[in-house]
């Protein structure tokens, strides 16, 4: 780790990761290199790799799960592995840390909070592979037992997006592992590096060769060949609702394989005026910036009662103008870099259509020059309507639309006013509005007086355009196993042909 300059700055020169398949390590002939969004230099470099090197991740899987090397083992041996590997991931923290970052262009402070997270992935995860059974039916007479067992689905595709690379990896891998699947990882090319490191992390924990494979390369090649592969039984893809559609279109033009997508939001925060408005305005600076708002959680949409819009906006303005956008290797930065050149430009066409569309810039709606990195300013939007573009499309960053209310079903309403179905909070110190808005809003994970809480016992996944099925705890191990209905006759048999 000699290039790792203690992780204060970026690499003196790009470090170089192959590809992992079948317990080995491989190298690539052609690379993508990386250029930290936060600083403009080069950092890693990581393989390009073709079809043909997909196929072999897919063999190895598949020879990994047909001889049960994997989930043949007791479930305690298999739990001790997921613990071993969160004791190792606990010694490199800043190591892996530091490589999300520079990728990421996140701050180096969430990164570490965000490696926190995943090694309670790997310990829930652990307890999961443990929990994890079937059922039985002692009710179908004397002559007849019924058992409901769980079996593990197969080899598993994971495409994984650039905006948490390794938190979205880690909400999955445990619980893809703890139900004795075998896999194939892609993660996203301009984030590739600590799903690499991971490899080797499981490695020395104990998983034995071919269960956990990494392939890394473009999407629209290795994705879309894991999308159409006959041999992965299911997939889970975490990423835009257009490549989700497409990875449908090529499931069902192949094998049939099982999916769990995880897509986008266009999140609502309501705010009612008996909210404690302090803590509240807290809670919707923190949920748009959070990472750049490149969040599929983000809560994008304000949906404030009239009563107290302009005052709410006023104290939400002076807390976004406050929120310390730097380089992500700085402690004390809280905002950090947008991730990609593209979503850079996505942002702010965004930020120009709301002006154009007649929404009033309250805060931010600028880039942020620091000399090197691309940036945007926390950016709040007034007076907005549900038929502005920017009120209806996912913009993936941190742009916050405001718009107002009277009563609680207009507040729900207008939740629900949208094609997707991630995430909502509700800020209100009244009960019944509390309860009616969580039960009434369609939205896979809420928050009741905060924001963003939540760990890896809780399953994560979205309504309607947000996606299929739920990872992460009991509901996420259970995703990747499917239930057999085994009959055993007791006693002596009737005959039907006597
Ligand atoms: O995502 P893509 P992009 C949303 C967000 C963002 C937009 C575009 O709105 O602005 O998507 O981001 C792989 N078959 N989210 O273009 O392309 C790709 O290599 C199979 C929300 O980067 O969906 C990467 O590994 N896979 C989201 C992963 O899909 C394909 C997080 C995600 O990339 C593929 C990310 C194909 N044809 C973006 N094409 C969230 N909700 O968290 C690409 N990929």
């Amino acid at each position: 780790m000699d290039q790792l300059n203690n992780f204060l700055s970026p690499p003196a020169a790009p470090r170089d990761f192959g590809f992992f398949v079948d317990g080995k390590w491989q190298s690539g002939h052609d690379f993508f290199v990386r250029h930290s969004p936060g600083h403009g230099v080069a950092v890693t470099r990581t393989a390009k790799c073709s079809v043909d090197d997909l196929n072999a991740a897919v063999a190895a899987a598949r020879r990994a799960f047909e001889d049960r090397r994997w989930s043949g083992l007791p479930v305690g041996s298999r739990a001790s592995v997921l613990l071993r590997v969160a004791e190792i991931l606990r010694t490199r923290r800043d190591e892996l840390a530091y490589w999300e970052t520079l990728e990421n262009g996140k701050p180096i402070a969430q990164a570490r909070g965000e490696i926190d997270h995943c090694i309670a992935c790997f310990e829930v995860g652990a307890g999961a592979a443990r929990l994890l059974h079937g059922d039985s039916f002692n009710s179908l007479g004397d002559g007849l037992f019924g058992m409901v067992l769980r079996e593990p689905i197969g080899v598993v595709g994971l495409i994984t997006p650039w905006n948490f690379p390794f938190l979205i990896l880690c909400e999955r891998v445990p619980f893809i592992l703890a139900s004795g699947c075998t896999m194939v990882v892609k993660p996203s090319e301009v984030t590739s590096a600590t799903t690499l490191i991971l490899a080797e992390v499981l490695a020395e924990a104990g998983l034995p060769d071919g269960v956990y494979n990494v392939i890394t390369g473009s999407g629209r090649t290795i994705g879309q060949a894991m999308s159409e592969h006959p041999d992965i039984d299911m997939l889970s893809f975490t990423g835009s609702t257009a490549v989700g559609r497409s990875c449908v279109h090529a499931a069902a033009d192949s094998n049939f394989k099982k999916l769990g997508l995880e897509l986008g939001g266009k999140n609502p925060i309501i705010v009612f005026a008996d909210s404690d408005l302090e803590d509240a305005a807290d809670g919707a600076a923190f949920g748009i910036s959070f990472n750049t708002g490149q969040c599929c959680v983000s809560s994008s949409r304000l949906i404030v009662e009239r009563s107290v819009a302009r005052e709410f906006e006023a104290l939400l303005a002076e807390k976004m103008k406050r929120i310390r956008v730097g380089d992500p290797l700085d402690e004390t930065t809280q905002v950090g870099a947008i991730t990609t050149e593209a979503q850079n430009t996505t942002i702010l066409d965004y930020i120009a259509k709301g002006k154009t569309e007649g929404a009033e810039l309250v805060t931010g709606g600028t880039a942020i020059d620091l000399g090197r990195g691309q940036y945007i300013a926390p950016t709040l939007f007034s007076g907005v309507s549900r038929e502005m573009a920017i009120a209806r499309d996912e913009i993936f960053g941190p742009v916050l639309c405001s718009m107002t209310f009277d009563t609680v079903e207009q507040a729900v309403e207008l939740a629900n006013d949208t094609v997707y179905g991630l995430a909502a909070s509700v800020w209100t110190k009244n009960i019944d509005k509390a309860l009616t808005v969580t039960r009434r809003v369609r939205a896979g994970r809420f928050w009741v007086n905060t924001m963003m809480a939540g760990g890896p016992e809780m399953p994560l996944g979205g309504f309607k355009q947000s996606g299929w099925g739920r990872e992460a705890g009991m509901y996420g191990v259970e995703e990747y196993t499917q239930v057999k209905s085994v009959h055993v006759e007791i006693g002596k048999r009737t005959h039907w042909i006597s």
